[in-house]
């Protein structure tokens, strides 16, 4: 079996080496030279438990790094998709881009796999008139992720996937190559439906966490203890209310429910009003911090820090972090920027971030975890003296949302 992956992000990557691994002879083209040739040099680009480890086993299974479009009758697109901030809906550019490079170079009767999270109706709406106009004879599909970062290994391998076709035999075929390394069930089903379920997923995922987080504003109102209650109620059979949290970040919930409800802005109620609680939380987290800081005489955001700058704990991956949201915040009011440090990231990217425990914690008075790494849980007693507002439920003794 062969296959080519275009786009070597955060899904293309673990994608085109779990393939590698596993008997597909891989090609792996992103159009970024730095990231072909940190591949080609044996390392890695984002930091995965087991990546490093599954490079490794793709290299010995022959992967094959290239930054042009090689003849194949196989490709998976795993390209981003954001969501345009003004109409909120799918930009698919880089899909139809990587679409139209495929079909210069594509053997005939070629398979093309979209695996980046699109609208429902994309494909039909972006991706067909392409292919029609360059009068190829290709085969189309979908085939959306679903693996989590943090535990990408594992559900890459066991989690169930879904396939959408035209005909039941392209779907077939994809099966057939993706079944090289995944143990879940494959359900092949329509293109659209493929399309729409992906992003149903998420959305679903966003609702709840929005539930989580006006229960949070609620029980704070009342000076109730939010954890106890969500704790209490999941213990009924059907109710499993997910956490709250500083904000919801990462490429995926924050955004795919924008799809919805910008293709159906008049039927998206729910969905729009979930986005909207979500994306009130930075707002709300500030309003702790000042509240804190004024029970404490604190008149200097110097002295508070914040810890933790991803998305969520042990990623390195900042896209869309409630911290970054939360640092907007505070610049919109004209706020001194605090002092920021996360463990996870290495490069300097906002203001006043420092890149060491003992000198965050030595300027600071108040600590607010926004993010739950390992590397804190594992030391909270270093955060003894100071003033903690926790975001994330992982200290005892602390202030919560
Ligand atoms: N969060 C909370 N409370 C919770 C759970 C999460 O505030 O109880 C926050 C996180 O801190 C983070 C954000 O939500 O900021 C999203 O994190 P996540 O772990 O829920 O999800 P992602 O974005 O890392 O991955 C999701 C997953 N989708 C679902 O669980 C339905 C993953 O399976 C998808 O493959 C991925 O989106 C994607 O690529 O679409």
């Amino acid at each position: 079996m062969e296959a080519c992956i275009i786009g070597l992000g955060y899904i293309g990557l673990p994608t085109a080496l779990m393939m590698a691994a596993h008997g597909v002879k891989v090609d792996a083209v992103d159009y970024n030279k730095e990231i072909i040739s940190r591949l080609q040099n044996g390392k890695v680009t984002f930091e995965e438990v087991g990546l490093e480890e599954l490079f490794k086993q793709a290299v010995d299974g022959g992967i094959n790094f290239r930054n042009d479009y090689p003849a194949h009758d196989f490709y998976v697109i795993a390209v981003p998709t954001p969501y345009i901030e003004a109409t909120k809906k799918v930009d698919a550019t880089y899909v139809v881009r990587a679409v139209e490079s495929v079909l210069k170079c594509c053997k005939d009767g070629a398979i093309i796999v979209v695996e980046s999270t699109i609208a429902p109706g994309t494909i039909d709406r972006e991706v067909r008139p392409v292919v029609e106009k360059a009068r190829r004879k290709v085969y189309l599909a979908h085939a959306p992720e679903r693996i989590i970062p943090g535990n990408m290994m594992y559900e890459l391998v066991h989690n169930s996937r879904t396939i959408g076709s035209d005909e039941a035999v392209v779907g077939e075929k994809v099966k057939e190559v993706y079944s090289s390394f995944c143990k879940g069930e494959i359900v092949l089903t329509d293109i659209r439906t493929a399309e729409m379920s992906k992003v149903v997923e998420n959305t679903f995922r966003d609702i709840n966490i929005a539930y989580a987080n006006e229960l949070a504003k609620i029980c704070r109102q009342n000076g109730m203890d939010v954890y106890e209650v969500i704790r209490i109620a999941n213990k009924h059979p059907r109710v499993n209310i997910l956490q709250p949290g500083p904000g919801v970040g990462g490429h995926c919930i924050s955004v795919d429910p924008w799809f919805l409800v910008g293709d159906y802005p008049e039927l998206a109620k729910l969905i729009y009003q979930a986005r909207m609680v979500n994306s009130q939380m930075p707002e709300f987290v500030l309003e702790r911090i000042e509240t804190i800081m004024k029970e404490h005489d604190i008149i200097d955001f110097g002295k508070v820090g914040l810890y933790g700058l991803t998305y969520k704990e042990d990623v390195d991956d900042v896209r869309e972090s409630p911290t970054l949201q939360l640092l907007d915040v505070m610049k919109k009011h004209g706020i001194f920027q605090p002092v920021v440090y996360d463990p996870m990231i290495e490069k300097n990217i906002v203001e006043n971030q420092v890149h060491d425990f003992n000198d965050f914690l030595n300027q600071v008075d108040m600590v607010v975890v926004l993010v739950g790494h390992t590397q804190l849980k594992e030391q909270l007693d270093r955060l003894q003296g100071k003033i903690v507002l926790d975001t994330r439920c992982i200290c005892k003794d602390s202030y919560t949302l």
